[in-house]
C-alpha cells in the first residue's frame, strides 16, 4: 500500500476506468467538474457528477516492472456531507487506497464540507442522490455507470431523524419520510447498485455496509428508552406507508411518532443488511454488514431535537452513560468496516467496546428475525418497483 500511496498521490491518482467502459470517457466528459467550477454549475444541473482532475485510467495499477499493486478501490458513501458519513469519507480518502464518491442530496454543501474538511482535491467525486425520491436514486445508479468507475464498497449511512414531528412527510413516492429515507431509498439503492456494479468488482474484498443502531435493538438499555422501536406484523409498510387511509407507521399504528419511525427505519437497514447476506454472500463473496458506531451525540442526525436535548445530550452520553463517540473516531470506525481486513466477516453487526476494539455484536430478536426480514424484502421490493 505505501508502495501504491508513492505511485500515487493523491491529487493525481485515477479512478480506475471499468475496461468495456473505457469509451464512456468521452461520452460522460461533460460530467466531470473540476471542483473550483462545480459552485456554479451545480446550481443549474439536478444531477451531476464532480471530480477533480485525474490522470490515465488504469494508472492505479503498477507499472511494467514493479510489482502488481491492489489499484484504488472505489466506495460509495451515502449522506457524505456531514456527521459520521464525511468523517468515514475522510478517513477513506486520506489512507489513498480509496476514491470516496460522495453521494448527497446537497451539492454545495457536500463541497463545502469534503473542502472544509481538509479532503484533497481527485480523493473524492460528488453525486447527486436524494434518497426521498426513488427516481433520484435510478437516476444516481445512471450517472456512476456513465462515470465508468467500478463499485467496490456501498455505504449506506444516510439518514433523517424527526423526533418531534407529530405528523408525518412524505417522500416523493408519498412514503412515510424516515423510512422512506433511511429504508426504502436504500434498499433500491443497494439491490440496483449490487445488481449492477458491485458483483462485477474485481476488487479482492468487496463489501455492504448499512448503518444500523442500538436505539433499533430492544435487547439495550438505550432501545428500551421509549418509543421502543418494533414493526409489528408490517401491515402499515404493506399498505405502503401513506398515513391518509392507512398508516404512516410500519406498524400500522394509527398515531405517527416521528422517534419510533426512526428506531423501525434501523431494524429495517439492519434486517435487510441480514437478507442480502442471506441471499447474496454464498453466490457474490461480498461481504454484507451493518454496525452501531456509538452514539455521535454532537452530529447534525438530532438537528430537529428542542434544542434543550441538543444543549444535553452530548454531556449526558460523554459523562453519565460514557456511549459518547467523536465524529472522527465514528468515521475511523466506519471506515475499518469498509477497509480492514480483520472485518471482512459477512452477516455480521460491528459494535466498539470500551477500548475501541471491534466484536460481532448481539441483534435484538426482532433485529435478527429471519421471517420478518424475509416478509420486509418482499413488501418493500413491491414498494420500490422491484416486484
Ligand atoms: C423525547 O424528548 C420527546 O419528547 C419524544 O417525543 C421523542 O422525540 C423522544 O426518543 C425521542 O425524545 C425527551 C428528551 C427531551 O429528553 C430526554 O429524554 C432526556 C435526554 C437526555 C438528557 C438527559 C439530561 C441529563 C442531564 C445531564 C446533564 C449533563 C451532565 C453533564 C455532567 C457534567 C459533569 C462534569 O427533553 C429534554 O431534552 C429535556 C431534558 C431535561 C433534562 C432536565 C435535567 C434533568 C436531570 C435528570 C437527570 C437524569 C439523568 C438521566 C439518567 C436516567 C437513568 C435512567
Ligand atoms: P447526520 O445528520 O450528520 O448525517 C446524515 C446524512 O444523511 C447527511 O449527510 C444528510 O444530508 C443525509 N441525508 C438526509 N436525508 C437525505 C436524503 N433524502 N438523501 C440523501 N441524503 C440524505 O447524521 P449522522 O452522521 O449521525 O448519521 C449517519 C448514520 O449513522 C445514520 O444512518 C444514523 O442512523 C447512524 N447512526 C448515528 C448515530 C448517532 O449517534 N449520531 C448512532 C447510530 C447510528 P444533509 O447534509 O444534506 O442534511
Ligand atoms: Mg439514548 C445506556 C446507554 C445509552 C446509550 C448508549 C444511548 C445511545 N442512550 C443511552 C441511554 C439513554 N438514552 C437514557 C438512560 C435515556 C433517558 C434519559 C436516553 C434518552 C435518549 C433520547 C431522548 N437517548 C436518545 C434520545 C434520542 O432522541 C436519541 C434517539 O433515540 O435517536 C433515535 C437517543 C440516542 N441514545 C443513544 C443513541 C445512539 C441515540 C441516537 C441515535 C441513534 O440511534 O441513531
Amino acid at each position: 500500500m505505501a508502495l501504491q500511496a508513492a505511485l500515487l498521490p493523491s491529487t493525481l491518482s485515477s479512478v480506475p476506468k471499468k475496461g468495456h467502459r473505457a469509451a464512456a470517457v468521452k461520452d460522460t466528459a461533460f460530467l466531470s467538474v473540476p471542483h473550483k467550477k462545480l459552485q456554479s454549475a451545480s446550481l443549474s444541473v439536478r444531477a451531476q457528477v464532480a471530480t477533480a482532475p485525474v490522470a490515465t485510467p488504469g494508472a492505479s495499477t503498477a507499472t511494467k516492472d514493479s510489482k502488481k499493486t491492489l489499484r484504488q478501490g472505489v466506495v460509495v458513501i451515502t449522506g457524505a456531507s456531514s456527521g459520521l458519513g464525511l468523517a468515514a469519507a475522510k478517513a477513506l480518502a486520506e489512507t489513498g487506497k480509496w476514491h470516496v464518491v460522495m453521494a448527497c442530496r446537497d451539492f454545495l454543501k457536500a463541497a463545502k464540507a469534503a473542502k472544509g474538511a481538509g479532503m484533497a482535491d481527485g480523493s473524492y467525486t460528488i453525486m447527486h442522490l436524494d434518497l426521498a425520491s426513488l427516481d433520484s436514486v435510478r437516476q444516481f445508479v445512471d450517472n456512476f455507470s456513465r462515470s465508468g468507475m467500478p463499485l467496490d464498497s456501498l455505504v449506506c449511512n444516510a439518514a433523517i431523524y424527526r423526533p418531534t414531528a407529530r405528523t408525518p412527510t412524505f417522500t416523493a413516492d408519498g412514503y412515510e419520510m424516515s423510512v422512506g429515507v433511511n429504508h426504502l431509498g436504500h434498499f433500491l439503492l443497494a439491490r440496483l447498485l449490487l445488481h449492477h456494479h458491485l458483483n462485477k468488482s474485481d476488487y479482492p474484498s468487496r463489501r455492504l455496509i448499512i448503518l444500523g443502531s442500538i436505539t433499533g435493538n430492544t435487547n439495550t438499555l438505550a432501545g428500551n428508552i421509549p418509543p421502543k422501536a418494533g414493526l409489528g406484523d408490517l401491515r402499515g409498510l404493506a399498505g405502503g406507508l401513506r398515513g391518509q387511509n392507512g398508516s404512516a407507521m410500519i406498524d400500522g399504528s394509527e398515531s405517527f411518532d416521528g422517534a419510533k419511525a426512526y428506531k423501525d427505519s434501523k431494524i429495517c437497514n439492519m434486517l435487510t443488511m441480514q437478507e442480502l447476506h442471506r441471499r447474496y454472500h454464498e453466490e457474490t463473496g461480498i461481504t454484507f454488514a451493518s454496525l452501531y458506531p456509538g452514539c455521535i451525540a454532537t452530529t447534525g442526525l438530532f438537528r430537529e431535537h428542542i434544542p434543550l436535548f441538543r444543549l444535553l445530550f452530548p454531556p449526558f452520553q460523554k459523562f453519565i452513560t460514557k456511549g459518547f463517540v467523536s465524529e472522527a473516531e465514528a468515521g475511523k470506525r466506519l471506515a475499518q468496516v469498509v477497509s480492514d481486513p480483520s472485518l471482512g466477516k459477512s452477516g455480521v453487526y460491528w459494535s466498539w467496546n470500551k477500548d475501541s476494539a471491534s466484536f460481532e455484536n448481539q441483534l435484538s430478536q426482532e433485529a435478527s428475525d429471519p421471517e420478518k426480514a424475509r416478509k420486509l424484502w418482499e413488501i418493500s421490493e413491491k414498494l420500490v418497483g422491484l416486484a
